[in-house]
């Protein structure tokens, strides 16, 4: 076995449930191909691979070896006949349960304004940080202390949108799949009543409800200094001024369908939390209705940070209508909703962070409420549209999943997940089942069987990012990082210095670099995080 190109044959490096698809890519012609035992060489079994092909995105020629039918517990390599082999990988019916609790342990890893303890952290451990209150852009002597909630990423910003769309994956993948999250992970907060997701979803929106103005019931958009702190600093040393961003129409919006959604699936654990949720949407939602033309956000001239901005706020109203009338039943948020349901200036089956009309489409899906029935059908007809259009995709990629050459952008591992999760909830509402083998692959992707062979999570995979843009992974002097964390993936629009230097010419899915320095392909962020949470959730319990 040639150690140097055990990459080059690329598995799933968590490995593969019993009976679930396992496929291998090959570099090349391909051919025959082994399963081989681990422990003791022995070829366990073999077949051919596919018919070589080009691949567009990885710009390779590939192979396919299926080795689905192999399905004996145990720890295997596949070696293809000119010696050298994939990573060693495990066939057990128990390989997602642990990388899953780290995907959301990471959100603790996140959080901002605590002591992150040594008995909940490890090494990782930190102390409290942005605990000032910040001042109101553009009004000097106004101040507000909205401390607490999640960093977004490698950088120590706190932004509402993308806080939403991490709070909807994660209150959505609880909703579907409760059994997933059983086991404590554990939390400060653990009491084995409430489930630790909801433990960990609330820490977030409670400072969501710091960042909503009590006059107006606007959401302001974000909290951060007005520039980057270097790449090494810690969060308890990231001193400088806080500001908080303009309310928003996208940020208000947002938060009226996040905070709308947790009313409803809090209300079984604590009743005066549910409704100060449903408060708070209802005012936000008020706030929208006497703004109904608000402008687009765009960061104010002297704030450098993280801008996430949106020219189009009806994505967000569409999805805060769904969850209002699917929480409270009442009919002016059904008659909102079927209203923004009849334009066409968005987009109802993203799934964010610019466009979260997907979310409004699967609440209104989902929900028990009475619902209009020509509405409904067109909507769960284009879902089933769009997830068919993806599975069509994964069947022409090399390596089985549905982004286009075009698609490995800034964050493309969140379109892999998203994607994924597309095809699950389309699976769910048609009870078409053959969505899932689609789904394997996407997973296969995200944890080595992609062009790179490496597994894009920390901590998880014989080979997994080591530097990741992500300032305490950097700055905390333990050479591991913060394990859990989804990279952003390749994307070949180089967007940072590296990218341009070191990256340019290269395929769009080998537009990858475990830098540091590069942000645009390496940083880590809660919202690429949660729909990765929601997809493993899938295969637990
Ligand atoms: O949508 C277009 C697509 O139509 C086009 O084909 C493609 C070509 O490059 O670009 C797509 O837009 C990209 C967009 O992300 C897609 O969501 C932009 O080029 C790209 O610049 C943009 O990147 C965003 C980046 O901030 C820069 O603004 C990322 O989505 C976003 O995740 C990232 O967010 C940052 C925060 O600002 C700060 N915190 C860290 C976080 C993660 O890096
Ligand atoms: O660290 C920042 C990262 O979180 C952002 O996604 C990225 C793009 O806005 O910017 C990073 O900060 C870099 C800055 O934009 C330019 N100078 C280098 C910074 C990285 O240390
Ligand atoms: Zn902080």
């Amino acid at each position: 076995m040639n150690i140097s190109q055990q990459g080059s044959i690329a598995v799933n490096q968590l490995g593969y449930r019993t009976l679930d698809s396992k496929i291998a890519v090959l570099p090349g012609q391909g051919g025959r191909f082994q399963v081989v035992n681990q422990e003791n060489g022995e070829v366990v079994w073999q077949s051919e691979t596919k018919p070589a092909a080009p691949d567009a995105a990885s710009g390779q020629t590939v192979s396919r070896g299926d080795f689905t039918a192999w399905e004996q517990p145990g720890t295997y390599r596949i070696e293809p006949e000119d010696g050298f082999a994939s990573y060693p990988f495990v066939i057990s019916d128990n390989i997602y349960a642990d990388a899953h609790r780290a995907l959301l342990k990471a959100f603790y890893f996140f959080r901002c304004g605590m002591d992150l303890e040594e008995s909940y952290a490890g090494p990782w451990m930190h102390a409290a940080c942005h605990r000032t209150p910040a001042v109101v852009h553009g009004e000097q002597s106004r101040q507000v202390n909205a401390w607490g909630g999640w960093h977004d990423a490698g950088d120590y910003g706190k932004y509402i949108v993308p806080g939403a769309k991490a709070i909807a994956d994660l209150l959505l993948a609880f909703e579907l799949y409760p059994e997933a999250f059983e086991q404590p992970l554990p939390l400060p907060e653990t009491d084995n009543k409430m489930p630790d997701v909801l433990h960990e979803c609330r820490y977030e929106l409670e400072w969501m409800m710091r960042m909503q103005e009590k006059e107006s019931g606007g959401v302001f958009h974000k909290l951060t200094t007005l520039k980057f702190p270097g790449g090494d600093v810690m969060p308890e040393d990231d001193t400088a001024e806080l500001y908080l961003s303009p309310i928003s129409g996208t940020a208000t919006g947002c938060f009226a369908g996040a905070m709308a959604m947790a009313s409803r699936i809090y209300a079984t654990y604590d009743k005066a939390f549910a409704a100060n949720c449903l408060q708070a949407a209802q005012r936000a939602w008020a706030w929208l209705e006497e703004h109904p033309n608000p402008p687009g956000f765009r960061n104010p001239a002297e704030i450098a940070t993280g801008e996430y901005g949106d020219e189009q706020d009806a994505d967000e109203r569409y999805w805060a209508a769904a969850e209002l009338y699917r929480t409270t039943g009442e009919e002016r948020y059904h008659e909102a909703f079927l209203s923004l349901a009849g334009s066409n200036a968005f987009d109802k089956y993203e799934l964010g962070w610019a466009d979260m009309g997907g979310y409004g489409t699967f609440a209104y899906l989902m929900s028990d409420r009475e619902e209009d029935a020509i509405v409904a059908e067109d909507l769960k007809g284009g879902l089933l549209q769009r997830a068919d259009e993806l599975a069509a995709v994964s069947d022409t990629d090399g390596f089985g999943i549905s982004l286009k050459p075009e698609q490995y952008i800034w964050g493309s591992n969140m379109l892999v997940m998203n994607h994924a999760m597309l095809m699950l909830i389309a699976g769910r509402l048609s009870g078409y089942e053959d969505y899932e083998r689609r789904v394997h692959e996407h997973v296969h992707y995200i944890f080595g069987a992609n062009v790179m062979g490496m597994s894009y999570v920390s901590g998880y995979g014989s080979k997994s990012i080591q530097h990741p843009h992500h300032r305490p992974s950097e700055g905390d002097g333990v050479d591991e990082p913060v394990p859990g964390l989804l990279s952003g993936g390749p994307n070949q629009g180089l967007q940072d210095d590296y990218a341009r230097e070191h990256l340019a010419g290269r395929a769009p899915a080998a537009s990858f670099a475990d830098i540091m320095d590069s942000y645009a392909t390496n940083e880590v962020t809660i919202y690429w995080n949660s729909p990765a949470v929601l997809v493993l959730s899938h295969f637990i319990g």
